[in-house]
């Protein structure tokens, strides 16, 4: 059988991810842009607390000062009007830097702004403002679904925002990334049922920030499909995905299944936990990574997904 990334994307079928977040993302995109914002306040307002307050870090922080600086100093109904453009994707100056942005650093901007209306620095929600029906409706969405959906939710949004958010895939020499340090040694780990070397290195390399090392795993054609997104296609691209997205991440796999298919072709499925530099330990996400490998032993497919429930943590079967 000769694989296609359409054919591999099956690998593994029976795979329960989570779809309600994709739903709820599409909920709050249906609210008014002022309901938009009043959501992510509250929404933020729950889930900030669990943020670990050092994650942003100074360096990181440095790179956006310039905006960070023309934003003190403007007035209320100003500093407002920028979070509507934002929102609404409109096209400012800010609004076209903020595209520019990595995932990270749109979050760390938003983390900064969050922490100024807390203080009276960034306007603050007004006061006496009464939640709508549909906010009320989007935030009991969320409250019903586990964690770490409702921080992809939360990522979500703020990812889609900025004029054109597609522009960042265009020109990576120009985007913004956060790097965090790793604070203690990659996590030691084994996985119950997996010995293959090639899923061990890319764990490996991905614990330490090496994404060279993770991409020199896979064929040239090869391909990675993130949580609820198309698969990625080609070293190349693969490379400034995972800069943009994957520093920091600590990858906790403990479970899997290897099988040899046709032609030498293996798969591979994997189950564990990954944590984020924004929530460290606070926020344990499932995932499953669905390998396919070559048969040179490079990887051909990789799907991550975030998965429905942590009933499916042990859902190893093949269909
Ligand atoms: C200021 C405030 C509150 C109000 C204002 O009106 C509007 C906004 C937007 C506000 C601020 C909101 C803030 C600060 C939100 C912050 C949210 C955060 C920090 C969310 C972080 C989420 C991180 C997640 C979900 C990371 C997930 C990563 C995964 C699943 C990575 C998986 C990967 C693996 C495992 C691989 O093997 C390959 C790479 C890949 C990246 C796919």
């Amino acid at each position: 059988m000769n694989y296609t990334i359409e054919s591999a994307r099956n690998i593994f079928s029976s795979t329960q991810v989570a779809d309600a977040v994709p739903a709820t993302t599409a909920m709050f995109a249906e609210l008014n842009i002022d309901d938009q914002l009043a959501f992510l306040w509250y929404a933020y307002a729950e889930l900030g607390r669990t943020i670990t307050p050092a994650a942003p870090g100074k360096a990181n922080l440095q790179l956006m000062e310039g905006i960070f600086n023309q934003i003190k100093q403007m007035s209320h109904e100003e500093q407002t009007q920028l979070m509507r453009d934002l929102a609404s994707n409109a096209d400012t100056p800010i609004s076209r830097s903020y595209a520019y942005f990595g995932v990270n650093a749109k979050l760390g901007f938003w983390w900064q702004l969050g922490e100024w209306m807390k203080e009276g620095i960034v306007a603050p929600m007004p006061v006496g403002y009464q939640m709508s029906t549909q906010v009320k409706a989007v935030l009991e969405a969320v409250q019903k679904i586990d964690q770490s959906q409702q921080i992809t939710v939360l990522r979500n949004t703020v990812v889609n925002m900025g004029f054109d958010p597609s522009l960042a895939d265009k020109k990576q020499a120009e985007v913004i990334n956060f790097k965090f340090p790793r604070t203690s040694l990659s996590p030691q780990f084994t996985i119950e049922g997996v010995t293959e070397p090639t899923v061990l290195k890319y764990i490996e390399a991905m614990n330490a920030d090496n994404f060279e090392a993770a991409v020199a795993l896979f064929a040239n054609n090869g391909a990675l499909q993130p949580p609820f997104q198309k698969p990625i296609v080609g070293r190349e691209a693969i490379t400034s995905y995972l800069r943009d997205e994957g520093q920091g991440l600590v990858m906790k796999p403990t479970k899997g299944i290897s099988e040899t298919i046709e032609d030498g072709y293996t798969q591979h499925k994997i189950t564990g936990t990954v944590e984020t530099p924004w929530f460290g330990g606070n926020v344990g996400m499932n995932i499953a990574w669905r390998f396919l490998l070559d048969p040179q032993g490079q990887i051909y497919f990789v799907a991550i997904d975030l998965l429905a429930s942590p009933k499916e943590l042990l859902n190893l079967t093949r269909k």
